[in-house]
C-alpha cells in the first residue's frame, strides 16, 4: 500500500524545473547545484541540462561568458531549458527586467553564432543577457508544437550575418522587449537587424531594432509569413537603419495567406540605398498572387530622405490606419489607407518620444480588425486579461491616455 502511494505521490507532484546555477566569479569545478557551487562556465549548464529529461532552469549572474575560441563554438540552448541573466554576482540579486548587472554572451569576433536554439514540441525561453560578438547572434529554429520566447534580450555587435534570425514552423514565438542594436549583414539578401519566418503564431511586443544595416537586403527588420501563419506586433520602434531596397521595416506574406498586423509602429530615419525602388521606411508585400491580410495601425512614418517611404505589392488586402506618413500613402494603397497625416511628428530628437505638442497625441484609432492595439498576450498589466487590448506603450507606461491612443510607439501621459 505504501509503495502505491508512492508512486500515486510521483505522479501527482508537478515536474520541478531542476535549478543550475553559473556565476563566472566562482571557482572552477563547481557542480552548479547552488550559488556558492556554481558553474563558472555557461557551456557546463547547458550540457548538463541537455543530459537530463525533464525542464531546466540556468540561473546566470553578470559577467561576461563565451561559448569558446573557436569558428563553430556556440551556447546550444537545449530543449526544455529556460536561461536567465541578470543576477548580481554575490548575493545574486536581480532587478524584474535583468538589465541592471548585465550577462554578457560574447562570441568575442570569433564565433559564427553565439546562441542557437533548436526547439521542437518543448518550452525554451532566453531571458535577461545581452548577446554580442558574433557573425550571427540568435540563431532560432522553433519547430512543431514548440513554444519559444525571448524576453528582455539584447543583440548587439554580430557583424556579417543576422542580428537575430528566428523561424516559426508549427509553434509559437515570442519576442518580447527584444532589442538589436549595432548589427550588420553582408551575405547576399540578409537582414542586419532582425529576420522573423512564422507559419503559425508569433508575437512581437516593444521590440527595438536600432542603427542595424545590410549591404544587400534589409537594414532593420523582416517578417515574412508563410502557411496560415500570422505575426502581430505592438510597440516597435525602428531607426538609423539603412538597406540596399528597404531601410527600416519589410513585411511579406508569401505562400498560402496568413497576416501580418503590427500596431504602434515607428519608422524613423531609416535609408534605403538603391536607386531602384527604394523604401526608406517600409516595404510591405503580398508575394503571391491569392493575398493574405496586412494591416498597420497607429504608425509614424517619417525618414526625411529623398525618395518614398512606402512600397507594397498586391496592395487590395494592405491597410493602414490611423497612420503620419511623411509624403503620404503610395497610391498604390487607397482606398486602403485613412486617417493618414502629413505633417512632421515632432519626436525628441534621439529618444523619439513624441513632444507635448506633437500631432500624433490622440490621433490613433481602430483598424478593419477593430483592434486599437494588439492583444496583451504577455499579460503585461499582470490582470489575467490576455485578451484586451495591451495596455502599455514602448516603456511600460499606460497606453489609453487622454482623448485616443497616440500614434507609434509611445503614448505621451
Ligand atoms: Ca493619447
Ligand atoms: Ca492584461
Amino acid at each position: 500500500m505504501k509503495h502505491i502511494l508512492t508512486v500515486l505521490l510521483a505522479l501527482v507532484v508537478p515536474a520541478h524545473a531542476d535549478i543550475i546555477y553559473v556565476d563566472s566569479n566562482a571557482s572552477p569545478g563547481g557542480a552548479g547545484t547552488s550559488w556558492q557551487n556554481a558553474h563558472q562556465g555557461l557551456q557546463d549548464a547547458l550540457l548538463r541540462a541537455d543530459l537530463t529529461p525533464g525542464p531546466d532552469q540556468v540561473c546566470v549572474a553578470e559577467g561576461s561568458y563565451s561559448p569558446g575560441a573557436l569558428l563553430g563554438d556556440r551556447f546550444n540552448i537545449p530543449r526544455h531549458t529556460t536561461v536567465v541573466g541578470g543576477y548580481r554576482s554575490g548575493d545574486h540579486w536581480r532587478f524584474p527586467t535583468g538589465r541592471m548587472y548585465a550577462t554578457v554572451l560574447t562570441g568575442n569576433g570569433i564565433c559564427q553564432i553565439v546562441v542557437v536554439i533548436q526547439n521542437y514540441g518543448s518550452s525554451v525561453k532566453l531571458k535577461s543577457v545581452v548577446v554580442s560578438g558574433g557573425i550571427w547572434g540568435i540563431w532560432l529554429d522553433g519547430g512543431p508544437f514548440a513554444t519559444t520566447t525571448l524576453e528582455d534580450v539584447r543583440v548587439q555587435n554580430c557583424h556579417g550575418g543576422q542580428g537575430i534570425s528566428a523561424g516559426n514552423s508549427g509553434g509559437t514565438l515570442n519576442l518580447l522587449r527584444v532589442e538589436v542594436m549595432d548589427c550588420s549583414a553582408s551575405a547576399a539578401g540578409y537582414t542586419g537587424g532582425m529576420y522573423v519566418g512564422s507559419t503559425d503564431r508569433t508575437s512581437l511586443c516593444n521590440v527595438i531594432v536600432r542603427n542595424c544595416t545590410s549591404d544587400t537586403g534589409v537594414g532593420g527588420m523582416h517578417l515574412f509569413v508563410a502557411g496560415d501563419g500570422e505575426i502581430v506586433g505592438q510597440n516597435i520602434l525602428i531607426h538609423g537603419c539603412r538597406g540596399k531596397s528597404t531601410g527600416g521595416l519589410r513585411a511579406e506574406i508569401g505562400g498560402i495567406p496568413g497576416s501580418i498586423s503590427m500596431y504602434g509602429v515607428t519608422l524613423v530615419d531609416n535609408q534605403a540605398t538603391s536607386t531602384i525602388n527604394p523604401r526608406h521606411a517600409l516595404g510591405s508585400e503580398n508575394t503571391v498572387s491569392v493575398p493574405g491580410h496586412m494591416e498597420f495601425v497607429n504608425m509614424v512614418v517619417w525618414s526625411g530622405f529623398q525618395g518614398p517611404e512606402m512600397f507594397g505589392g498586391y496592395f487590395l488586402h494592405t491597410y493602414f490606419m490611423h497612420s503620419l506618413v511623411r509624403g503620404g500613402l503610395p497610391a498604390f494603397f487607397y482606398p486602403n489607407g485613412t486617417q493618414t497625416l502629413l505633417v512632421p511628428p515632432q519626436l525628441m530628437k534621439g529618444s523619439y518620444i513624441p513632444t507635448d505638442g506633437s500631432p500624433v497625441r490622440d490621433a490613433g484609432g481602430t483598424g478593419t480588425q477593430m483592434r486599437a492595439a494588439a492583444p496583451d498576450v504577455f499579460d503585461l498589466d499582470n490582470d489575467g486579461d490576455f485578451l484586451e487590448d495591451c495596455p502599455v506603450d514602448l516603456l511600460g507606461n499606460p497606453r489609453f491616455v487622454g482623448a485616443a491612443i497616440d500614434l507609434g510607439c509611445y503614448e505621451i501621459q
